[in-house]
């Protein structure tokens, strides 16, 4: 799942992508260098970060997915908000999958994915992105997060949306510290027991630098071992900034797990 930011304020590439044009171009580059997904988001959630309208969500966001569906692209288009407003508008403008990182703060965003026939991705935080990071606490965090997404799960398939189009995610450094980022990726098999698959957003994240010392422009090493752990302990999406890298160690991570099969090439250069 490759990440397009349409913010002045996002945490690693904020204002980068702010214009339609820009938004779409990096989107269908992150397409050609092995995408899936395309995640299309219009606020930014880093800790502190100013809440936006509906209606500048919308703005920023519709253009960029309707540009990116006339380009024909053969992604997967989502859209990473919590408002069910915006979800209901970027469904209708081509997107058929909901990030919310809220896990249906706004209840109503789950009747509008079961009416569009949605994919929705259930992602847990604890407190909200204004204070997430002030004092998380948790007594395990991985039992505890297995819970809440499970009971959001059931919330959602009670709204109506069928169980195989949800996805859950444990919400790497949405009210975690260090520690608690790398139990839940060390122990993301127990969120499998929910039966759903699981997304990691590690990409670029504060945690990363905290332990490379590396500033948030000079993350990628870190970033992809988090990819490549969180895939071999059972991740089913990787949500990143660098798709291209990010996809070469994929490959070669599932490779040597024997999960991908490849062919010998005919002459070897080393
Ligand atoms: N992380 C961010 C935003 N959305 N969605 C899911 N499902 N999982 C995540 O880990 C996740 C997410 C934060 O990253 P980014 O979009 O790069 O930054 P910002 O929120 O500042 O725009």
């Amino acid at each position: 799942m490759g990440i397009v930011n349409v913010t002045p304020d996002s945490f690693s590439d904020g204002g980068a992508y702010l214009r339609p044009e820009a938004a779409i171009a990096h989107g269908l580059a992150l397409a050609a260098a092995g995408a899936d997904i395309l995640d299309i988001g219009g606020e930014s959630t880093r800790p502190g970060a100013a809440a936006v309208s509906a209606e500048e969500e919308l703005r920023r966001v519709l253009p960029v997915i309707e540009g990116l569906v006339a380009a024909g692209t053969t992604c997967q288009v989502s859209i990473d908000t919590s408002k069910a407003e915006v979800a209901e508008r970027a469904l209708m403008a081509g997107a058929t999958m909901v990030n919310d990182v809220t896990a249906l703060g706004d209840p109503e965003l789950a009747t509008v994915c079961a009416e569009a026939e949605a994919s929705l991705v259930l992602m847990h935080m604890q407190g909200t992105p204004r204070t997430m990071q002030e004092d998380p606490t948790y007594d395990d965090v991985v039992s505890e997060v297995r819970d809440h997404l499970a009971e959001r799960v059931g919330s959602a398939t009670s709204a109506g949306v069928p169980e195989e189009m949800i996805l859950i995610d444990p919400g790497i450094g949405f009210g975690k510290t260090v520690e608690h980022n790398l139990e839940l990726i060390d122990r993301l098999g127990e969120l499998r027991e929910i039966g759903r698959p699981v997304v990691v957003g590690a990409s670029r994240k504060r945690f990363i630098g905290a332990i490379t010392g590396r500033e948030v422009g000079d993350r990628l090493g870190g970033s992809i071992a988090a990819a490549v752990l969180a895939l071999a302990r059972g991740a089913d999406v990787l949500r990143v900034h660098d798709v291209g890298a990010t996809r070469d160690a994929v490959l070669v991570a599932e490779a040597i797990l024997g999960r991908r099969e490849w062919r010998e090439p005919d002459s070897v250069a080393r």
